[in-house]
């Protein structure tokens, strides 16, 4: 670690109170560019500290940056994890405050449940698949809180991976019931469709993500519980949203997923 832990602590300070006051802020790193892998997720484990201190509780986990499309439209190399509180969730149908947010995109992905704990190293997608309850979709609206979305790998690691709300619905589904790697997604803002997608486009596998993230929590001796529910990342492109907008993701056999954005 390259940062004492008043600076950790007042970094998390400054970006959790610009999450909760819808206010943008410059990188991180531009002000701290010894930080390293640690300092990032240490920040982006005292923001979720303090959430807890304060009662909320933990929803689940995601990771980002999982396929291609989202690697590319933001610059960055390798996938990333972070926290779902329960404040973030929101019913299929609902909507979606814009002025709670800063600028908001939304994502297509494909969310796990587990029944069984899973640790790292050495995870994979056998243990994975023997470990899932259910799949089910999930639309998630990120709301980075850097400048214009501009950011590197450490600053959206410390800013919880520009999380922000996520919504559920559609159908659950055992993972024997579905080709995970097949699986078709549509989105449409406004009736129109905007971008198609597959559960492939996410590390080859959705199961792969929750593989990696197992592995990247043993790194830290942590595992993921049983009975976690997990954001496997965009498989699409994000695609940025305003008051007015109503946005629909379809996917092949597992049902869909609205919202409208006030
Ligand atoms: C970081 C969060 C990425 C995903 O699904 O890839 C993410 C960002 O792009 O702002 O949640
Ligand atoms: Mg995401």
């Amino acid at each position: 670690m390259q940062l004492d832990q008043t600076t950790i602590e007042k970094l998390a300070v400054h970006l959790e109170t610009a999450e909760l006051e819808a206010r943008d802020v410059l990188k991180i790193t531009d002000e701290y560019p010894q930080m390293d892998w640690e300092d990032a997720y240490a920040i982006q484990y005292a923001i979720r500290e303090r959430k807890l201190a304060r009662g909320q509780k933990l929803a689940g986990l995601k990771m980002g940056l999982t396929s291609r499309a989202k690697m590319k439209q933001m610059g960055v190399e390798a996938p990333i994890f972070g926290f779902l509180m329960d404040y973030f969730s929101r019913p299929d149908g609902a909507e979606i405050a814009v002025k709670e947010l800063i600028h908001p995109k939304i994502e297509a992905e494909i969310a796990f449940v587990t029944k069984a704990p899973l640790k790292g190293p050495g995870c994979n997608i056998g243990h994975v698949l023997a470990a899932t309850d259910f799949i089910i979709p999930a639309v998630e609206i990120i709301d980075s809180r850097y400048r214009d979305f501009k950011f590197d790998l450490k600053s959206v690691i410390a800013d919880n991976c520009s999380s922000s709300r996520f919504v559920t619905g559609g159908r659950p589904r055992k993972v024997d019931e579905v080709d995970l790697k097949t699986l078709g997604i549509v989105i449409e803002k406004n009736g129109e469709v905007i971008a198609t997608g597959a559960g492939a486009a996410v590390l080859g596998h959705p199961a792969a993500s929750i593989a990696m993230l197992a592995n990247m929590l043993g790194e830290r001796g942590e595992e993921i519980p049983a009975g976690t529910f997990i954001m496997t990342g965009g498989a699409t492109e994000a695609y940025a949203v305003e008051a007015g907008d109503s946005v629909t993701v379809r996917y092949q056999d597992i049902g869909s997923v609205s919202m409208r954005f006030v």
